[in-house]
This record gives structure tokens, sequence and C-alpha cells, in this order.
């Protein structure tokens, strides 16, 4: 999505609502444990409730996007841009009345989300006529945009110029959270990723309706924002990764505060919040390596040596993947002056409510040092400005009795365990359960490498879906304020690396934060089956978009194309390519491509080319090629029946 700036707060201004288009006669209700009929878009996560129209609206060039106030013009404006590079439209963003063929976005309540406690939600009609995305708040117009993105051909998501036509089959649709944080976590410090690369992956949350970006800046093998009075703190701490592929240390990196701020501008474009998280009092190797021996820093006392209360001291280099074993001292100034700077730089840089102080794994300290140390830290995030937020395992079962209120326990451990004393302190927690929500574990029969596996080895997009964040034991679900998928980064060096392990996963877990509760049981599940369908419509918009992911087998993967550069030449004759061909997981020799060429002629086998996927990684598209001779010049539609490893049919035209 382009940037704009979305802190503008307008007045709500109530304008004329088409709303003659939502009563379209209704044709299949959706509801949960149905299985999405062929007829209803493949929409992630599944709206509360969606109901087919009659015929079908077809975006054009002569489209205008209709906004009806200010803060409505600047979700147009994304829209707009966001179509552009498939389209090739530039599409006027205007107010005023709807005309056929527009798409209008109206902040206001459309009386149908009595239900949306978290004011997020959003109706959308199409009709043949026109589109109608009606909201309250702007963040429930930026998800109904969302909505209408997955609506249209997945070739929307091509950052060139496809044919089209972009039609969107007649909908209503109804739509609000079920939980207010829906996070997703990345851990840029044990392997560096650029702030380029994490805007990307904003955009791939953000259109799966998450909104809560959740940094881990630091640990023991890095830390990778610059900490104003702590120059070390990235030049020594940010040097390295985690080692892969037999390295001792793979390359590091840092931001710039800059850098972070753009970050946190760009997440806010997409009404997604960050939360920063330096990990404490354990995961902080980086910041004793970069500390210990910072003895002209003004602002430590010359002896930062008594930060030291880890396993090793003095404090050494680990680029392995071990936890556990550093620490930093709850009664060395030295250290609050060091976590001091670095909590309020953060907390003013950073968008949250929340600051995440980790705590989780601190192995070398007895309960009253931790407890001492996350009680002082606490008070700092305090008066920072910021609630508190901890990974449950410490933070809800070890610090003392006071938790500030409105604190937050992000449970990990499988089954919950740790989100019981938390619940028992009267914190909120978000779910996190290792064995569903982490994914950074490894797939099933994968050649790969790619993921650990002490939590979920080998698991499958079932783990990542079939679970339920209100309905563990001891955990009430009042007391579940969201879900995180957290995507470690141990074992992924590159950004391709880590789409692999986040997607299709994260559309899972955006649908469990999103979607109605709903037995989600089981791999033969009626959930299940209508989810696998849904994310098989996501196959064809990931490789027009160029992301990696697995292709896992649980998914009814097609065979989808577009037209490409194809024409016919006036002695008759095709040349060029005819199609792109969305194939996932699929080498091109497994498939058979039939072209029937509109004109009565014999149907041929075309060509398939394009370079087969490997361990780790997806196939790209396909280029489709046939050699033909018309007796007149076209207009001619074709149409190429895909059979094989992959199956589909579609038409495109020359
Ligand atoms: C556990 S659970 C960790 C991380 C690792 C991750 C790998 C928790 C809060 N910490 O330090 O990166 O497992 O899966």
């Amino acid at each position: 999505m382009s940037k704009t700036s979305m802190s503008k707060v307008c007045s709500v201004i109530i304008a004329a609502l088409t709303v003659a288009a939502l009563a379209s006669a209704p044709r299949a209700v959706g509801a949960p444990n149905t299985s999405a009929g062929a007829d209803l878009p493949q929409i992630v996560p599944k709206p509360v409730s969606i109901a087919a129209g009659s015929g079908a609206f077809t975006l054009t060039a002569n489209t205008r996007i209709l906004a009806s106030s200010a803060t409505a013009k600047l979700i147009a404006q994304d829209l707009a841009a966001d179509l552009a590079p498939a389209t090739g439209f530039t599409l006027p963003v205007k107010s005023g009345s709807v005309h056929a063929g527009d798409i209008q976005l109206v902040l206001a309540d459309p009386g149908t989300l009595a239900n949306d406690k978290l004011h997020e939600g959003y109706q959308l009609s199409v009709t043949s006529n026109h589109v109608t995305l009606v909201a309250p708040r702007s963040k429930g117009l930026f998800n109904g945009v969302q909505t209408i993105r997955q609506l249209l051909p997945a070739w929307i998501a091509s950052p060139t110029v496809r044919p089209g036509p972009w039609t969107i089959a007649a909908v209503s649709i109804t739509d609000y959270p079920r939980y207010a944080y829906r996070g997703f976590m990345f851990d840029i410090a044990r392997h560096y990723e650029p702030s380029s690369a994490v805007m990307q992956l904003i955009d791939e949350a953000s259109s799966y309706k998450m909104n809560t970006f959740h940094l881990h800046l630091s640990d023991d093998q890095g830390f990778r924002v610059v900490i104003k009075g702590f120059p070390r703190l990235t030049a020594i701490g940010g040097q390295g990764s985690v080692g892969t592929g037999g390295r001792t240390m793979d390359p590091g990196g840092f931001w710039t505060q800059a850098e972070y701020r753009q970050v946190v501008a760009y997440a806010r474009d997409h009404f997604i919040t960050v939360v920063p998280e330096v990990d404490s009092p354990s995961h902080n190797n980086a910041i004793e390596m970069s500390e210990y021996n910072d003895t002209k820093n003004k602002l430590l006392d010359g002896h930062p040596q008594d930060i030291s209360c880890g396993y090793n001291t003095p404090p050494t280099w680990n680029y392995t993947g071990a936890v556990g074993y550093s620490g930093m001292c709850p009664d060395s100034n030295n250290t609050w002056a060091i976590y001091t700077a670095i909590t309020q730089q953060l907390a003013a840089l950073s968008s949250s409510p929340y600051y995440h102080l980790g705590g989780d794994e601190a192995h070398p300290f007895t309960p009253a040092q931790y407890t001492s140390f996350v009680n002082h830290e606490t008070q700092i995030v305090t008066a920072a400005g910021k609630t508190p937020m901890g990974w449950a395992d410490g933070y809800a079962t070890t610090v003392g009795s006071n938790p500030p209120a409105g604190s937050v326990a992000e449970s990990w451990m499988p089954g919950a365990t740790d989100a019981v004393p938390a619940v028992q302190k009267g914190m909120k927690v978000v779910m996190a359960p290792a064995d569903h929500a982490y994914v950074d574990q490894s797939y099933p029969n994968d050649k790969s490498g790619l993921g650990l596996g002490w939590a979920c080895r080998g698991c499958d997009l079932d783990k990542n879906f079939n679970w339920d964040p209100g309905s563990f034991a001891g955990v009430p679900d009042s007391s579940v304020i969201g879900v995180e998928a957290a995507l470690w980064a141990e074992t992924i060096p590159t950004m391709a690396d880590a789409e692999y392990l986040l997607l299709p996963r994260l559309m899972a877990l955006a649908e469990v934060a999103w979607s109605p509760k709903e037995a989600r049981t089981g791999v033969t599940s009626p959930a299940f089956t209508d989810f696998t369908q849904r994310v098989a419509g996501q196959g064809p918009r990931l490789q027009a978009a160029g992301l990696n992911f697995f292709t896992t087998t649980q998914v009814p993967w097609t065979a989808t194309g577009t037209g490409a550069d194809a024409s016919v030449q006036p002695n008759g004759a095709v040349t060029g390519t005819l199609a792109a061909l969305s194939a996932p997981g699929v080498a091109p020799t497994a498939l058979t491509a039939t072209i029937n060429w509109g004109d009565g002629a014999k149907s041929i086998t075309g060509t398939i080319a394009g370079t087969a996927p490997s361990p780790g990684r997806v196939n790209g598209l396909y280029a489709v090629t046939g050699k033909h001779t018309y007796r007149s010049p076209g207009p001619h539609t074709v149409t190429i029946t895909v059979t094989g490893a992959r199956t589909g049919s579609f038409q495109v035209t020359v």
C-alpha cells in the first residue's frame, strides 16, 4: 500500500448512504462450520457473515473512488494507489454521489455493526452497479479495503499491468474482529533485516487484518536500533547474527532511529501499532558484550562490569541459538542506566500502548533477583507512558505481586499453562502457544532445513489453525485480548526464508484472531476444509506478488492464469507469451496445458516454461506459449486447460 498520513482526525460526516445495495437478495449465508460454496469468495480471514448476490461489478478505467470525508479520502487514495500497478488505471478519488462503476468509501455507521465491540468492523456491498464500503471508523474502512482487494481477481497483486477483467461477484459482507490484539512478531535480533524488509511484512500482515507488530529488537546475538548515549549497543551489539550454513556468525546490522520512525509511520498507515521488545533480564548478551567494557561512557559509573549476572563473566559472544545463559544484574546502577535509556527512547518512538520487556527463560536468576529486576523495569516502562507486556513464563509466574494495571502476559507454553498465573494476577493475556503460534517451526517432509523443532517439529498448517485462544483451562476468554504469530529467526537468514516459514501460517493465525469462534478441530473438519479452500485462492496472489511460501499438501492449490503479452500478427500468427500461469509447488514438467484457440481449430498442447520449486523456495509464475495462425486478426478468446499435478481452466484474449 502506498503511504499516506492517517493521523488526521476528522469529524465523521454522515454521507448519503446507498443502502439499497445492501438489500440484494442473498443466495448463501456464511456461517461457522459450513463449507464455503464454490460461489463464495475466498477471503482470509473469514468474515462474520457473507451473502452472495447476483451479477458482478467490474472495475474499469472509468471507475471513481468516492470518499465521504477527508479521513476516508486518505484510505481511498491508498486503494487507488494499490490498484494502479496491476490494472494500469489511475483512478480518481472524488467526493459526491455514486455513479455506476464507482467504489464508495463512507465513514458512517451502517447500522449492521451492533456486535462490533472493538470498532474495527465494516459493511461491504458489491452490486453489478457499484461497490459501497461503510464503516464507523477509519480502521474499519481500512479493513474493508483489504476485503475488496481479496474480492478482486488474484492478479490485482501483480506489480505489473495485467489484462483483467477486474470483476467482483456481487456480495454483501458484515465483518468485525473477535480479538483486539492481532499480532505478528518478527525477530530481527537473531537475524538482522533492514527496515525495508520489515515494511513488506507489514503489507502482508495488514492484508490479513493484523493490527499489531511486535518487534523483537534485542537478544543474545544482536541489538538492532541506535540508542542515544550508548553507541556501542549497535556498533558492537549489532555486528552479527546467528551463524547458519556452517558459519560461526552471520552478518548483522542495525537501524537508525529515523529508520525505526519510518517503520512506525508505515505501520500506522496500515493501522498497525508497533510494540518494541528489548528482552530482559536474560536474552541480553549483546547488551552485555556492548557495555561490559564501556568504561568511558558518562552515563555509566566507570565500572560497568557489574552489569554481568549471567553464567559467563566476563560475557563472551555466542552466535548459536543457545538461550537462557545471559543476564544483567538487578542491583547494578549501570544496568538501569542502560535499560532506562533504551526504554525511554523506544517508548517515545513507538506507537503501541504496550512495551514488551521480554522476561522469558531467565535461568541464571533466583526468583527474588528476577522479581527485583522486573519490578524495577515495570516502573520505568510505566513512567515512560507504556503498559508493560512480558513473556508469561517469567513475567506472570515470578513477578512481584503487583503487576501494573493493564499488564499483559504473552503466553507461549503449549497448553497455555503459563497464562494461568497471569490470569490469577489479573493480567490480560495474548495467546502465542508455541505449538500453534510459533511460525518458526519446521514443516513436514520438508527439505529446506528451515525451522526449529522444539515446539512443533514437522508441523503443518492445521496446527496453526486448529485451536481456540479462548478455550484453555484456567484462562477465560474474557482475559484473552488476542493472538500473536511469532516468527523467531534463528534459522532464517533471508526474507525469502522468513516468508517461507510465515506463509501461509500467518493466514491461519489471522483467522483465529479475527474470525468468530468455530469448531476448529482436525484436518477433516468442515472449518479446516473451508479454510484451506480459501487459502488456495491466495496462492496466485502470493505468486503474483513474488512472495515465497510453503505449498503444503493440506491446501488444494489449483492452476490458474492470466493473459501475458501475446498478440496476433497481421498474417494471423500468434506471437509472444499467451499466459502467466500460477501452479504453486509443482514443476512445469508435472503439468500439461491444452490450448483451445477458439476458432474451431484442433486444440494443441502448449509449452510451459519456468523455474521449478526447490527446497525452501516456491516456483514463480510459468509462461505458457503455443504456435497458431488465425485466419482473422482477432480478438480471439483462448481457453487454456491445465491438467496434471495442478488443474484448472482459464481464458485469455489475443
Ligand atoms: C523460545 S519462548 C524463545 C525464543 C526462541 C524460540 C525459538 C520464548 C519467549 N523464547 O528465544 O527464539 O523459542 O522457537
